[in-house]
Order: structure tokens, then C-alpha cells, then sequence
């Protein structure tokens, strides 16, 4: 597949191109569906299910503390794009803002359109995990998820909703838009968790 597009990784990077991605020259743009356009007056973000019911504005994301990211990136259809930088809240500073009903066991996104994906718990409260306002120093643009996106790093990107705009709290795990489709319930890029049942 190395060509116009991919490249073979530099040995100094190879181990840390999990098995079967090639290196992406640019940032592919993965989208199924419509691109929505949301500004950040208009954008909400709900919880709900299993956790103390609460909408958040972009003003209380802002309020949030901010850092910087530094984070690969990896496309089950075998495109990886290394040291990814974006701005943005932590997943374990926002849970803070959250009364989590100890029940809970895993977590469906939501995003304006219809995608779905679902992580277990411990994938989703992890210290390197977060949402997405600012890539490259410049607003989120709405192909890559703006205004806001999560991005959990260390599985395949199907788990990172683009145009986040909800998280329900479930007990057991129900699938979202790509697991129900075949895809691998958790993604797990090292262990190539592709697909389901493989
Ligand atoms: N809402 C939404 N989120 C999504 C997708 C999508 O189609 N819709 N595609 C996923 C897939 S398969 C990948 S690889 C990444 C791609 O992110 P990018 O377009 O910023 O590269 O977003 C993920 N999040
Ligand atoms: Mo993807």
C-alpha cells in the first residue's frame, strides 16, 4: 500500500505503528454519512442513562481546565497518523463534573448525526483520553469532528466520535453504529481487534 498516501514507517517510528497500519502522509478525513455543521453557541452535550442526568454548554467545557495532546492515531482501515497535536478537556477532569451511578459498566456516544460507539468503562476513564476542541493550534474543523470530538488513543479511531454530543451510562455493553456492523467490540489496535468474533 505504500505510495502517494502511505509510507513505510522510519524504523525509529516502526514500533509505534501497530501491526498491519501503514503511516498516512497527511490527516485522512473518515466520515460516514454528512459532515454536520454545528457552531459552538447551538453545540450541547447531554449525559444521561446511568449517571445524574445534566446538559453542558460550550461556556462549561471552556470552564473546564484545558491542556495540550499529543496522541497517535490509528484508522482500522490501516491508515496511522503519528504525534497528533489538539487541545481539549480531559476525560477524568469532566467525570469529576458527573454523579456516576456505580452501576454503570460501559458507555454509548452520541454525536449530531446518527453515529453510535461504544467503549467499557475502563476505556473510556483514562488519563490520556479526551475532548477535542483545537487541532494543530487552530478550532477543530467540522470534517475532523468540530467543534468537539473525543479522542481515545489507544484504540482504533471508529472509537472517537467526531461531533460529540452525548455520553449515556449503560450497565452491560450495547453496540454502536460500526460494532453492530461487524466491527470488534472493544478495537484494540495492538492486538488487531478489527472485527468481530476474530
Ligand atoms: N460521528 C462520527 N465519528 C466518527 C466517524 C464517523 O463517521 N462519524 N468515523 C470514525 C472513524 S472510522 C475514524 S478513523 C475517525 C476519523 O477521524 P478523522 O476524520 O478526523 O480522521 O473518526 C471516527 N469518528
Ligand atoms: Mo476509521
Amino acid at each position: 500500500m505504500p505510495g502517494k498516501f502511505f509510507q513505510k514507517p522510519e524504523p525509529a517510528q516502526s514500533d509505534r505503528v501497530p501491526p498491519g497500519q501503514y503511516l498516512a502522509k497527511g490527516f485522512p478525513v473518515l466520515t460516514y454519512g454528512e459532515t454536520p455543521q454545528i457552531s459552538t453557541d447551538e453545540w450541547q452535550f447531554r449525559v444521561w442513562g446511568l449517571v445524574e442526568d445534566k446538559t453542558f454548554t460550550w461556556s462549561d467545557f471552556m470552564d473546564l481546565p484545558q491542556h495540550d495532546f499529543t496522541a497517535d492515531f490509528h484508522c482500522v482501515t490501516r491508515w496511522s497518523k503519528l504525534d497528533v497535536k489538539w487541545t481539549g478537556v480531559k476525560v477524568t477532569d469532566f467525570v469529576k463534573e458527573l454523579a456516576i451511578d456505580k452501576k454503570a459498566t460501559h458507555i454509548l456516544q452520541t454525536c449530531y448525526g446518527d453515529y453510535t460507539t461504544n467503549l467499557p468503562m475502563e476505556d473510556f476513564i483514562r488519563e490520556e483520553n479526551f475532548f477535542a476542541h483545537t487541532l494543530n493550534g487552530e478550532p477543530l474543523p467540522a470534517e475532523h469532528g468540530g467543534p468537539m470530538r473525543l479522542v481515545v488513543p489507544h484504540l482504533y479511531a471508529w472509537k472517537s466520535a467526531k461531533w460529540i454530543n452525548g455520553i449515556e451510562f449503560m450497565k452491560g455493553d450495547r453496540l454502536g453504529f460500526w460494532e453492530r456492523n461487524g466491527y470488534h467490540s472493544r478495537g484494540e489496535p495492538w492486538a488487531e481487534q478489527r472485527y468481530a468474533g476474530r
